[in-house]
């Protein structure tokens, strides 16, 4: 550190408490990547925000410099001057001290949006150096910070410390505010860190939204420098907000607004002892249903967006819920009525088309989990359960001018809503009926593995080879599917009568990825497909039926080379205590003549099926990577089997026979998997 002299011992004790925050950034701001530095900006701009959320302040700036610095300007009161210990200003402790919170001497604000409370102290702590100017007073005072340590600059750039304000200049009286400028120090943060100029726009308009009236302009002075500021203001907070959220969708019902203000206990530690305090928190929500189907529901404590919902989201829910089925119940529409008890409407159905925000107001809330994207504090959810009960219920009565027609529209919506649901389901259940899925929603007859997505399925043809091939498998990374009935033939099939098919179903159902031209090989479960199929003439049949079925519905399988058929041997050649293994009549002879010929006397056995080989057999042609020979299926072959399989049908034997020969040929190698 280069300042030393004019050190007191405050504030060797304040750097000591910053050093503590860049020692762990992580525990502040989150990280020092983009996220982290993004959080800078915030914690600074949250102070404009409460200080305009309480009424002091109509206009927010905010400035991207060239030089990677950030300049946040409030027309609020400004930060207090006024001394505090000795020389040191207010407006210093705000900078140095951590957990500065309580906001100021606390009591300043009713309910801070300020999330961390620590704010401006941490962006001093991780910024090479600050520049705040407070116009109060008739006059703009100016404090610096450099490494931390407050004073000011020279004219020549040279920095003294100090813990005096310089007056820089006269404003009028009437002219108060708060402007602050950082530069990130960039010891601390990654070199790629950014801040988003579109996230910090996104986020601005939406404080917007919250804050009514409050007007905040967003300057770009990197690059050029002369791009024109954006502004944004809204009148109507959060009803604009809802409006802007609904977009185009054409609206079902005209907008909802709610509000309430509940007192509730709390106990907290003042001085280190529990007290109760009694704290007041309002209710504030705007809502309507549009003739979407998908839910928007935004919600924020103070100014503090949480995306995660949490206490006040619950018992908006659970309202919302409450009073229509209440509606309901009285109602009594037809179209319900046969539906008996699945007619009640659940959070899916109240909840289709809605666009609402809602938001509470109190000071000090609690957030829950790591990221606090969610509010925790419990007393929240009955008082907005309450609030929003009586203002919907009021609203659903159709008493309000002009309601009804709404509450009708709204009324039909949600009965189809139901309706829907119920009918979806019991077509679900008769498609899973179909396929014949255990509890885990995969088919009972699958043998699953551990691993995924980078395991393998066995496809495997008929009863009598499952059996081994689930006893031989590596069961971590092996999972077999036998396929009994009868395999559609996708070539000539429509894509209801595929979807029919049992075994087609549960082939699509063990994959995972869907099916046609919404297949989705990210989704895909396994890492391979293999065939595993008798050598004979009704097993290269049921292969073909398979390759044809993944060739039309799951083709980017094959695009990728991930589906390969297992070669099992047509017979074993034992000779003493080696057993050597032959995939074809002619491999067979060749084999038997040469062992006859060197004075051998080989014993054959012939496999007619896999289902003739024991566990051992099985688990060295058609399962163990070191051993087993595999084949990929490409594209080309996946066609040529269809077209092969097309004429194979009703056709003699000769043919099939040929099929299957120049096939063993053409991808008889080893794949080294
Ligand atoms: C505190 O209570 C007395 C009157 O002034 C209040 C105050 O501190 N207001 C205030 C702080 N307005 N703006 C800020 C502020 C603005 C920015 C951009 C940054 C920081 C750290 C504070």
């Amino acid at each position: 550190m280069s300042v030393t002299k004019s050190y007191d011992a405050s504030s060797i004790e304040v750097l000591e408490g910053l050093d503590a925050v860049r020692k762990r950034p992580g525990m502040y701001i989150g990280g020092t990547g983009s996220g982290g530095l993004t959080h800078l900006l915030w914690e600074i701009i949250d102070n404009g925000v409460d200080e305009a959320a309480a009424d002091h302040c109509d206009l927010i700036e905010v400035t991207f410099h060239n030089d990677d610095s950030y300049e946040v300007t409030d027309n609020g009161r400004g930060i207090p001057i006024d001394r505090k210990e000795g020389e040191i200003t207010a407006l210093e402790v705000v900078f140095t001290e951590l957990h500065a919170g309580g906001k100021f001497g606390g009591g300043a604000y009713g309910a801070s949006g300020g999330l961390h409370g620590v704010g401006a102290s941490v962006v001093n702590a991780l910024s090479s150096r600050m520049e705040v100017d407070i116009n109060r007073d008739g006059a703009t005072h100016r404090l610096e910070f450099n490494q931390r340590v407050a004073g000011r600059t020279s004219r020549t750039g040279r920095f003294t410390p100090s813990h005096k304000l310089e007056k820089i200049g006269k404003v009028p009286r009437t002219r108060t505010g708060t402007r602050v400028r950082f530069w990130p120090d960039t010891d601390i943060f990654d070199s790629e860190a950014r801040i988003e100029y579109d996230e910090v726009r996104e986020r601005l308009g939406q404080v917007c939204f919250l804050v009514p009236g409050l007007k905040i302009r967003l300057v770009d002075r990197r690059g050029s420098g002369n791009l024109a500021p954006e502004e944004f203001v809204s009148k109507g907070g959060l009803s604009d907000y809802v409006d802007f959220l609904s977009g185009e969708s054409s609206q079902v019902t005209g907008l909802v607004r709610i509000g309430g203000t509940s007192k509730f206990e709390e106990k907290v530690p003042i001085d280190g002892k529990l007290t109760e305090v009694v704290r007041e928190c309002q209710v504030d929500i705007a809502m309507r249903w549009v003739s979407d189907y998908e839910t928007k529901i935004v919600s924020f404590v103070n100014t503090i967006p949480t995306p995660d919902g949490g206490t006040h989201v619950t018992g908006f829910e659970r309202a919302l819920t409450f009073a229509i089925n209440d509606v309901l119940k009285t109602a009594d529409p037809r179209k319900l009525r046969k539906l008996k008890d699945n007619g009640k409407a659940q959070k899916e159905d109240v909840q289709e088309g809605l666009v609402a925000v809602v938001r509470t107001t109190f000071p000090e809330p609690q957030f829950r989990g790591q990221t606090k994207r969610e509010l925790g504090t419990p007393d929240i959810q009955k008082i907005v359960y309450e609030a929003a009960k009586s203002g919907l219920i009021d609203w659903l009565s159709g008493k309000q001018r002009g309601s009804k027609v709404h509450v009708r529209a709204l009324m039909e919506k949600i009965t189809d809503a139901i309706v829907n649901r119920v009918s979806t389901k019991q077509a679900l259940e008769t498609r899973r009926k179909a396929a014949a899925l255990g509890n885990s929603g995969m088919p009972g007859k699958l043998a699953d593995c551990r691993l995924h997505p980078g395991g393998e399925l066995l496809i495997v043809e008929g009863d009598s080879a499952a059996g081994p091939a689930k006893r031989a498998r590596d069961s971590a990374w092996q999972a077999v599917l036998p396929l009994r009935g009868k395999v559609v033939n996708a070539a000539k099939s429509t894509r209801k009568s595929v979807l029919d098919n049992a075994e087609a179903t549960a082939l699509f159902t063990a994959v995972g990825g869907g099916s046609g031209l919404e297949f989705d090989l990210e989704a895909s479960r396994y890492e391979r497909l293999v065939l595993l199929a008798d050598a004979d003439v009704d097993g290269s049949h049921i292969r073909c039926l398979i390759l044809t079925l993944i060739f039309h519905y799951m083709r980017p399988l094959l695009d990728q080379g991930r589906v390969y058929s297992a070669q099992p041997p047509t017979h074993a050649v034992i000779v003493g205590q080696t057993k050597r293994f032959v995939y074809s009549d002619i491999e067979k002879d060749q084999l038997v003549d040469e062992l006859l010929e060197k004075g051998r006397n080989p014993r054959v056995t012939r496999f007619k099926g896999l289902g003739e080989m024991d566990d051992e057999e099985l688990l060295e042609t058609t399962l163990n990577p070191d051993t087993r020979v595999l084949r990929r299926i490409s594209l080309e072959d996946a066609k040529a089997a269809e077209r092969a399989f097309t004429t194979m049908m009703g056709a003699a034997v000769e043919p099939r026979r040929d099929f299957i020969i120049k096939h063993s040929q053409a991808y008889g190698h080893t794949l080294d998997i």
